[in-house]
């Protein structure tokens, strides 16, 4: 049982030190006296068990613990929304170690080539894809997924998923570009209740307005791994940690500054933007203690990464029209509306520069739009140049 303490603290030296003095107790024991087998042995295991309260059960909440936990919130649940997070998280971490060994692909194989093992190598995202549509549909409490890898939706037609109640829509690696560069990506999901009634999801399950969602969340393959997501009663972020294997409740409750001091948009294409938008970028130049301008430029071009420091300092996230991306970049379903859900949770607003994005009605599944998302004062005042300085889009 010490062992199991100490690999679980072994990053702390005081607690180390803890478990020392506990295992010198626990070897005394062993020898032979047999007075401070009765004496010595009670106390040392009280001082065991507070130990474990006060480090292990108070400190650290799991992922699994917190879903189930928060299933109280709501009154009739079956539990089978804190299974399908828990599905999540299960893939999330699989995708992780993958992720984290992007950069041995010199060693282990490119995609495309065969490893040392002899398997296929695949590309992370499509590696990413099969992980989560694996661990949803086993999971059996969801009955169709809609990805961005795929042109179709995936009915999951398996006895025990079939007449699930959910459907899943997901980017399972957003921003994979900038893998080969050892840059942060990331994964997004959305939960929707089905609306038909019953048998394997149909498209309709997924053309809903993001006001319908029930759960939403991102999980950032960055400097450390975390999954934050929301049910729509605020938003909680968990940090894996490898030595454990487990995310942890490291943000709770995160809520996001009104305003902030970074502006994230890809500037390269500046002269195909709308006039509101550049009319909105030289505003965020312009020298003005009061707002605390010029601001920062910041963009990763991993939205999950761009938009997870802009929730944790407060910005604005900026992907408008272009002329490569006539109705903006982002996918409405299941990049924007999962976004939007958890910056509204936390606080911030998101919008098409004119409209909020999840009164937005869906009409195809892979449906694009511009998305203004971050501090509710600075996505508030991008919109105003919007309405002031143009008509639409562009
Ligand atoms: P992807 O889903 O193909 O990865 O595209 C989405 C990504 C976002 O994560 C990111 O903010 C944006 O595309 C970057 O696009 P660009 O390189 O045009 O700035
Ligand atoms: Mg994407």
């Amino acid at each position: 049982m010490f062992d199991v303490f100490g690999s679980c603290f072994a990053n702390s030296d005081r607690i180390h030190k803890e478990i020392g003095i506990i295992r010198q107790i626990a070897v005394k024991i062993r020898q032979n006296s047999r007075f401070i087998t009765l004496v010595l042995c009670p106390t040392s295991a009280i001082f065991a068990s507070t130990l474990f309260q006060k480090h292990f059960m108070s400190k650290v909440q799991t992922l699994g613990q917190f879903i189930i936990e928060k299933q109280t919130d709501f009154p009739y649940a079956k539990g089978e929304l804190s299974r399908l997070l828990r599905d999540i998280g299960i893939a999330a971490k699989i995708v992780n170690r993958e992720v984290n060994k992007a950069g041995l692909a010199d060693i282990l194989g490119e995609a495309g080539e065969t490893n040392v093992q002899g398997e296929a190598v695949k590309k992370l995202d499509v590696f990413a894809n099969e992980q989560f549509i694996a661990a949803l549909s086993v999971g059996g409490e969801c009955c169709g997924i809609a990805s961005e890898e795929n042109e179709e939706i995936i009915p999951i037609d398996t006895p025990q998923s079939r007449n699930a109640k959910y459907v899943v829509a997901i980017d399972p690696l957003d921003g994979s570009s900038n893998i080969d560069v050892n840059v942060s990506v990331g994964t997004i999901f959305s939960i929707y209740r089905r609306v038909s009634l019953s048998g394997p999801a149909t498209e309709e399950d997924f053309m809903q307005r993001g006001t319908e969602q029930v759960a939403a969340g991102y999980v950032i393959y960055g400097s450390s791994t975390m999954m934050v997501y929301t049910t729509g009663k605020g938003v909680n972020g968990f940090t894996l940690d490898p030595s454990i294997g487990e995310f942890c409740l490291s943000h709770p409750l995160m809520s996001t500054p009104s305003s902030g001091k970074t502006y994230s948009i890809n500037e390269g294409n500046y002269v195909h933007f709308p006039d509101g938008v550049k009319k909105y970028i030289k505003y965020c130049q312009e020298e003005d203690k009061s707002t605390k301008r010029p601001y920062s430029s910041r963009y990763i071009g991993s939205a999950v990464a761009d938009i997870h420091r802009n929730l944790i300092t407060g910005g604005i996230y900026i992907y408008p029209t272009t002329a490569s991306s006539p109705n903006g970049k982002l996918r409405l379903i299941y990049e924007c509306n999962p976004m939007a859900f958890l910056i509204e949770q936390a606080g911030g607003k998101a919008t098409d520069g004119f409209r909020r994005i999840m009164e937005i009605e869906p009409k195809k599944l892979h449906q694009r739009t511009p998305f203004y998302a971050g501090s509710a004062d600075m996505v508030e005042t991008a919109c105003e140049f919007m309405t002031r300085f143009s008509t639409a889009h562009r």
